[in-house]
């Protein structure tokens, strides 16, 4: 089986409500469908998710980057030859959605020529994921009443919530306030995007003492290197990077050099080949690893789920699955379902997913 072509589909879907945070807002899925094509007949499927304001890339920076240099590179290769892809790949820096989305589409062709899930080619450790719900930025009331709803409809009980660049003390309300109406046994953590400094990390983090945080993620910015190793060092609360630690050498580098205690993993920027890089190192470190959400759809919750079920240290902890829940609709004939706080990895081989190709016409953008 041979690539003979990578396509990027343009797509816009709106969010019900926009997703706020520190660093910026999503208010439409504004992301770019990826598909890798064989001699075989086979196609391989991703979702590759622009995030300017956390990579620099953009809808038509993934487009431009596959059809200039990351596509032609993948032409004659086996879906197998996935190191000489990579190494090739690795030839253009950055554009870590763009490299993302072509990975997960070769790992859903291996998949579908060898009729097993991704899941079970990975590691295959767990059928399902339990998922957590990130809570954006709105009133206190306002965010208690969307864990309270996802909390009732979905059964979810871990709920990560957004921090940062907002007075201090209205970030301290509204963890309080989730932790009064969510109870003991919801588990809740917290993510600056670098929104605070290495200060306010540590102002915030006492005040929170005892609404009993799991984790801060990205408090402060790793590059101010000394305050964001201060804070590691004198928080009683692990902190973990994110954003600054999205290749296996910056979790070398965050880690070692003691700015961060946990790792997030996300499939959309490191597809599953570097994540699967970033999970055994962390292993190889003695460091915890969590699942992330790079404000997915349901393809790109799809393929965390995929990954996160595929080892015993990502299906530990709930990873964030639920975000897709925001958007208006999506592609996927067969939309994913989260019952009792869990997604079940899909049952298919690859990643088990069909496109929806009436959806697709609709929101497609390319003209
Ligand atoms: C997250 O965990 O930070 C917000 C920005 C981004 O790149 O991902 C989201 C969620
Ligand atoms: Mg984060």
């Amino acid at each position: 089986m041979k690539i003979t072509r990578v396509e990027t589909i343009p797509y816009s879907i709106p969010y019900l409500k926009p997703l706020r945070f520190a660093t910026g807002e999503v208010t439409a899925a504004e992301h770019v469908l990826v598909r890798v094509y064989t001699d075989d007949g086979l196609v391989g499927t991703a979702d590759a998710p622009p995030r300017p304001f956390t990579y620099g890339e953009t809808q038509s920076s993934i487009r431009s980057v596959i059809a200039d240099l990351l596509g032609p590179q993948l032409d004659g290769l086996s879906p197998l030859d996935r190191e000489t892809a990579h190494a090739r790949m690795a030839r253009t820096v950055g554009n870590p959605a763009a490299k993302a989305a072509i990975d997960i589409a070769l790992w859903d062709l291996i998949g579908q020529s060898l009729a097993v899930s991704v899941t079970e080619l990975l590691g295959g450790y767990t059928d399902r994921m339990r998922a957590a719900h990130m809570v954006g930025f709105a009133s206190p009331g306002e965010m208690v009443d969307d864990a309270l709803r996802v909390r009732e409809q979905y059964g979810i009980t871990t709920f990560k919530v957004k921090v940062g660049r907002r007075p201090v003390q209205l970030d301290v309300t509204a963890c309080r306030a989730l932790r009064e109406a969510l109870g003991e046994d919801a588990e809740l953590y917290i993510d600056g995007n670098r929104g605070w400094t290495a200060a306010e990390s540590a102002r915030a983090l006492h005040q929170l003492q005892d609404v009993g945080l799991l984790l801060a993620e990205e408090p402060c910015p790793a590059d101010d290197i000394a305050g964001r190793r201060w804070l590691v060092q004198h928080s009683t609360i692990p902190i973990y990077a994110d954003e600054s630690a999205s290749r296996a050498a910056e979790v070398t580098r965050e880690i070692l050099g003691g700015s961060a205690t946990g790792v997030s993993i996300k499939t959309a920027r490191t597809g599953f080949t570097h994540s699967q890089r970033i999970h055994h190192l962390c292993e190889g470190l003695g460091v915890e690893v969590v699942i992330g959400n790079q404000i997915d759809s349901q393809i790109g919750s799809v393929c965390n789920a995929a990954f996160g079920a595929a080892y015993e240290a990502t299906s530990r902890h709930a990873g964030e699955l639920s975000n897709f829940l925001d958007m208006r609709d999506d592609l996927l004939t067969e939309p994913l379902i989260i019952e009792d706080g869990t997604v079940l990895v899909r049952q298919g081989a690859g990643l088990g997913i069909d496109i929806d190709e009436d959806k697709l016409r609709h929101y497609r953008h390319d003209g």
